[in-house]
């Protein structure tokens, strides 16, 4: 195959970058080339794995509006397989008059029979560079001879979703778009039908999109919501610059600890924040005092892991369930979840596709990181055991009620990735279905105050850390340092480690008082420099 004219319309920009993560990110004008040779990568990836669709999803999510990016998605719906995140960074860095070598070495390294079709699905937020970049994608493909489908303006989650439907079997006669639509509403709404003692529960919720995609996706859903649930969708404007995640959205409302600004706060009114290509969801309220609550991926975690052991328990299923959080998850939430529910804990590293690796030894596991991104898995032998159960006729009525919810669950959730839309709704069901209120569920543990922060380092990668993030393996001495200050702060707890995001090294610091929580990290901070 001859490709280095399409190649050359594509120049080699920008310092070198790696697949992080999430993908590659940057700024959006050093990206065209990126955009390209991951749709090469990725009609390579769908003829190595039998003509399977593969997603590219071109966004730059929480990000600001001019940075974008490009994320590869594995057959399942899942995040790209760990070794070809290296031969990712090693093609998106090779010399322009280089790729055409670089593609043979893959395909001979692999044996990769490039004469099979390739299918690749491409979605993209809303970024203004979004669209000139899923082209650039799509030249990739189109140039190794793979077939694209472009799904067009899409949250991450949707991709995820369409991508697995696709390879999980025939693919049925309505569209990606709206059996993804359906099957979540038509899911909720099933669970809504059950009554309960829903003393305290208000079914309104203000929603904040970010300006972003999930304010697109929301307006569909709400469409198809009836009056299960009343949403006033907010920040949905995705046309006017400037405004993706801008004062609102998911991460500025974890990162700030502020509500999202662009609509006027009614006092308890639950707020649900999700990021700029719809993967987390942050919720938070403000009192009657004025002061602010957040409800972040701790307390949806909590609030999710503590209904499904609840649910199993009732059922009388034997299925083992467990939850995995990182490092950043809050000291009183392992606390909270593991010693008062007695739900088993697990930490993994920073990044989704650690989490969700993790969560898979367990027949139910829930993942969340602190920031909104999560989901729960469910193993086939779970699935299985559900299944069975709920046509069990034999099984008592009170029983066979819990694992009837239970399946409805396994149908409500977006298994393959965080879906800030899906995890609404399992968050709504499960507030529904204890009949609490915003406040009964910010009222179950306190967090412990805490700092995020983060330094500019020369070489970020000289920090090495294990286990889970929470220690430090290099620079020498460096942990030992951290555990010397930590000393100082009761209940206190920090650790660094490198960003697989940004060119930064981030500090989490944690203490009784937020000055005390504050103080730690600027210390460690210190000792990073
Ligand atoms: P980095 O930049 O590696 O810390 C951030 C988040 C991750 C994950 C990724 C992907 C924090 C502290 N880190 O990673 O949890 O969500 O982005 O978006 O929130
Ligand atoms: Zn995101």
């Amino acid at each position: 195959i001859e490709i280095q004219p399409v190649i050359n319309k594509y120049p080699k920009k920008g310092p070198i970058i790696q697949y992080g993560t999430a993908g590659f990110r940057t700024i959006a004008e050093n990206l065209d080339h990126i955009a390209f040779r991951m749709g090469l990568l990725a009609a390579l990836r769908s003829k190595g794995k039998g003509s399977a669709a593969i997603g590219l999803m071109i966004t730059a999510s929480h990000n600001p509006e001019a940075d974008n990016g490009v994320k590869m998605i594995d057959p399942h719906g899942e995040m790209l397989e760990q070794k070809w995140e290296s031969i990712a960074t090693e093609l998106a860095n090779a010399d322009d008059n280089l790729v055409q070598e670089e593609l043979n070495r893959i395909v001979s390294e692999l044996g990769i029979d490039i004469s099979k079709p390739a299918h690749v699905f491409i979605g993209r937020d809303t970024r203004p560079s979004s669209l000139h970049l899923s082209k650039a994608a799509m030249d990739g493909v189109e140039v190794l001879s793979g077939f694209v489908k472009d799904h067009g303006v899409v949250t991450t989650p949707m991709l995820h979703y369409y991508v697995y439907s696709y390879n999980i079997g025939p693919s049925n006669e309505i569209s990606y778009r709206e059996n993804y639509l359906s099957r979540f509403t038509a899911a909720f709404k099933a669970l809504r039908k059950e009554s309960t003692k829903n003393v305290n529960y208000e079914a309104t919720i203000d929603f904040d999109g970010a300006n972003g995609v999930g304010a697109i996706a929301m307006h569909e859903f709400v469409s198809r919501l009836g009056n299960s649930l009343n949403v006033n969708i907010y920040n949905s404007d995705t046309t006017t610059k400037g405004k993706l995640n801008f004062m609102c959205g998911a991460d500025f409302v974890k990162t700030n600890q502020k509500p999202p600004e662009g609509f006027a706060i009614i006092p308890n009114r639950r707020i649900v924040s999700v990021d700029g290509d719809a993967d987390r969801v942050i919720y938070c309220y403000v009192d009657e005092n004025g002061v602010f609550h957040l409800l972040d991926g701790d307390n949806i975690a909590t609030l999710v892991a503590g209904y499904l052991m609840d649910l199993v328990r009732d059922s009388g299923l034997n299925l083992k369930l467990g939850l995995v959080q990182t490092a950043y998850a809050n000291g009183n939430s392992t606390r909270y979840i593991s010693e008062k529910l007695r739900v088993p804990v697990a930490c993994a590293c920073t990044g989704v596709k650690h989490l969700h690796h993790k969560a898979l030894e367990y027949d139910i596991g829930v993942y969340f990181e602190a920031n909104g991104h999560g989901t729960v898995l469910f193993s086939n032998n779970a699935r299985n055991l559900i299944t069975q159960a709920a046509a069990d006729e034999r099984l008592p009525d009170s029983k066979r009620q819990m694992v009837i919810r239970l399946k409805q669950l396994t149908e409500l959730i977006n298994s393959t990735v965080g879906d800030a839309i899906s995890d609404m709704f399992l968050v709504e069901t499960v507030l529904y279905f204890r009949g609490w209120s915003i406040q009964d569920w910010f009222s179950v543990y306190a967090n412990l105050p805490n700092r995020l922060s983060k330094v500019t380092i020369t070489d970020r990668n000289t920090i090495k850390t294990a286990d889970a993030d929470r220690k430090c393996t290099s620079p020498e001495g460096l942990q030992e340092a951290i555990d010397k200050i930590v000393k100082d702060y009761p209940s206190g707890r920090s650790f660094v480690r490198p960003s697989g995001t940004e060119d930064i090294v981030r500090i989490y610091a944690e203490a009784e008082s937020q000055e005390a929580a504050d103080e730690l990290a600027t210390r460690v901070c210190r000792l990073v420099y």
